[in-house]
Order: structure tokens, then C-alpha cells, then sequence
């Protein structure tokens, strides 16, 4: 088995006009198709070829030396954007009461840990990842991870990813990153975020 190139769970156009056509099209089938490219060219013929891409992920430091560095950007980036795509949805999805209460009783409100959300990821420099995580500890937390590097390799469950390079927003919003990461906030899938909480507590 190798990895293949995930469908969209929606059209192209569908996140419009918070996030337009040809950046969803480029991102999709240039950039994601050559994480998964490029990940699939460095483990043929290794054990890796059958092995989900969690496992292989939150053990980085077992692969073999040679490959390590391809598989840590190229695995990191698609499981990243596969994570990315199913976080967001055409108009977004409100929380459960259940999920609401959570996040206010780690942020205060739903708004606070918006803001929070955004201003963390805004300030992560250069290319990366903002994510809300479900910690080792047993915590949400916010944090940022540079280039490819997904959460699960310090043993943190994502939850919500936003990628922050500018391949994900230039053509809309320019340097504007704050602003496409608040604009895209309409678009977070929250019963998603829920459904991997729920599967990272009763793991
Ligand atoms: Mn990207």
C-alpha cells in the first residue's frame, strides 16, 4: 500500500470567497499531490509502505536516517493538509453545547480562544502550522509547528490545523495573514474537531 492523493470533501470553489478557487486547486492537486508524491518515492520498498501515516509520524526518530527528512516534510504535509481540508467546511459547523462548554472552560469563551487561535498562528514566523492540539497531558492547547511538522511527533493529537504559508493565502490576501486566518475562521468544521477530541480521550 501507498499513500494516495485525498479527494476534497467539497468542490474547489465551495470555501469562496474566503478562500478562492485557484488557491484551493493549486493547493490541492500541485502542493498536496507532491507531499504525497514524494513521501510515496521515499518509502517504496520499506516496511513504511504499509503502515498508517500516525505510526509513522509519532516515531520519526526510527526511520531510517537516509529518508528521514523526506518522510518528516513530505508525510508531515499530507497528513497536514488531509487534517487542513477536513477541519473546514462551506459554511462552517457551530459546536456542540458539550464542545462549547469545553473550550470555555480552557479559554473562557469561544471568542477568547478564537483570538487566541488566530494571534498564535499569525505570529508563527516563516512557513508552518497553527493548531489547536489535545496535549500528552491531557490539555487543548494552542501552539504552531514549523514547515511540515505535524503535532502528533511531540505526541500531541491535532485537533485543528491552519496552514500559515503563504502558498495557502497569497493570492487572495496577500500579506495579509491575519486577516485570511480570521476570514477562514468562518469556515472551521468544529463537529470535526469534536469527533477527534472524543477519539484522542478514548484512545
Ligand atoms: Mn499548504
Amino acid at each position: 500500500m501507498t499513500f494516495s492523493l485525498p479527494d476534497l470533501p467539497y468542490e474547489y470553489d465551495a470555501l469562496e470567497p474566503v478562500i478562492d478557487e485557484q488557491t484551493m486547486r493549486v493547493h490541492h492537486s500541485k502542493h498536496h499531490a507532491g507531499y504525497t508524491k514524494k513521501l510515496n518515492a521515499a518509502i517504496q520498498d520499506t516496511d513504511y509502505e504499509d503502515k498508517p501515516i500516525t505510526d509513522i509520524l509519532s516515531a520519526l526518530d526510527e526511520v531510517d536516517e537516509d529518508i528521514r527528512t523526506t518522510v518528516r516534510n513530505n508525510g508531515g504535509g499530507y497528513y497536514n493538509h488531509l487534517l487542513f481540508r477536513e477541519n473546514m467546511a462551506p459554511q462552517g459547523v457551530q459546536a456542540s453545547e458539550s464542545m462549547q462548554k469545553t473550550i470555555q472552560e480552557q479559554f473562557g469563551s469561544m471568542e477568547d480562544f478564537i483570538e487566541q487561535f488566530i494571534s498564535t498562528s499569525a505570529g508563527q514566523f516563516g512557513s508552518g502550522w497553527g493548531w489547536l492540539v489535545y496535549t500528552k497531558d491531557k490539555e487543548l492547547q494552542i501552539v504552531t509547528t514549523a514547515n511540515q511538522d505535524n503535532p502528533i511527533s511531540q505526541g500531541h493529537t491535532p485537533l485543528l490545523g491552519v496552514d500559515v504559508r503563504e502558498h495557502a493565502y497569497y493570492l487572495h490576501y496577500q500579506n495579509k495573514r491575519a486577516d485570511y486566518l480570521k476570514a477562514r475562521t468562518q469556515l472551521i468544521n468544529r463537529e470535526v474537531v469534536e469527533k477527534r477530541l472524543q477519539d484522542a480521550q478514548s484512545a
